[in-house]
């Protein structure tokens, strides 16, 4: 079992500063040390070279820094590309959330079905038409079923990434009004906070888990450190009350690992600038070594 590791240091998909320091926070918290009991081979490849560049606006289509990130996730998706064909797994730090538009192109050219979990307080179901924002990392997911600008929608050259049936979304709490429309209109499975809380985690992925396990060929895991409690992850740029608790996301991690679906991660939104004392990476270390089956006994 083969680990590579792809920091993604880019924060242009929303206005807060400092979610580019994530893939740092994250290797200080002791990544590259964890997972190397995990996997026979740990390869860290460093980071996607973002530089400093000028943050723009589209004025066609409102969203901010559009032609960047469709440069920066395309590269991206050539570096995850090449990890999987290498026959390792891909596990991409960020970085904002729009870095998925590029893990998902990298990924799903591999699979026929790929299912995706997308642990997130927010939906990321948003397009320049409904955004409240214009705040790329809020498209993500719909820019992955092929909906939105088609610089997003086309990175690495295919759309759609996902098909809609094939995602589950677990821990949403704030989901703006055409995201809402967008989930019924395609039928994409929602656990929110409200099923967390009455039927717990443990039944939430139990049904995630048998809901993907029979139609998909892998499935990728998005995890937004904002869908945890911000009590237990401080370090994200837009917090909402009420979360998934650190507990619990262990729970959902050990859960998946048993299960053995999971075949590329990303880990995102983690901001030192905003955290207190870098927990929030800590904890996304910790998350990650319970999806890669560290155990207790
Ligand atoms: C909001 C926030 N729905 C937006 N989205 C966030 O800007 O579209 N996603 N924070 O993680
Ligand atoms: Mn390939
Ligand atoms: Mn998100
Ligand atoms: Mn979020």
């Amino acid at each position: 079992k083969k680990l590579a590791i792809i920091g993604m240091p880019m924060d242009l998909g929303q206005m807060r500063r400092g979610v580019d320091m994530g893939p740092s926070a994250i290797r200080y918290a002791g990544i590259n040390e964890r997972l190397k009991k995990l996997f026979d081979e740990v390869h860290d490849r460093g980071d996607i070279a973002i530089g400093r560049p000028e943050v723009e606006v589209d004025p066609e289509s409102n969203l901010r820094n559009l032609h960047l990130i469709a440069e920066k996730t395309e590269m991206l998706a050539k570096e995850v590309d090449q990890v999987i064909e290498a026959g390792s797994f891909p596990l991409v730090l960020g970085g904002d959330h729009s870095i998925a538009i590029g893990t998902l192109a990298g990924v799903a050219k591999h699979y026929n079905n790929l299912g995706v979990i997308w642990y997130d307080a927010h939906g990321d179901l948003n397009t320049a038409e409904t955004s409240p924002t214009g705040n790329i990392h809020g498209m993500p997911l719909a820019v992955s079923i092929g909906m939105g600008h088609p610089l997003l929608t086309n990175v690495a050259g295919y759309a759609p990434k996902v098909k809609p049936e094939n995602i589950v979304i677990i821990g949403a709490r704030s989901l703006d009004d055409g995201e809402r429309a967008l989930i019924k209109e395609k039928g994409i499975k929602v656990y929110t906070m409200h099923e967390i809380d009455r039927i717990g985690m443990t039944k939430v992925m139990e049904d995630s888990i048998s809901y993907l396990k029979g139609k998909t060929d892998g499935v990728h895991l998005s995890l937004d450190l904002d869908g945890l409690d911000p009590n237990d992850a401080p370090g994200v740029g837009t917090p909402v009350l009420g979360g998934i608790s650190y507990r619990e996301s262990h729970l959902a991690m050990e859960m998946l690992a048993e299960s053995e679906i999971i075949t590329s991660a990303e880990f995102v939104e983690v901001n030192p600038i905003l955290d207190d004392k870098n927990k929030t990476a800590t904890v996304a270390v910790a998350l990650m070594g319970s999806l890669f089956g560290e155990k207790l006994l």
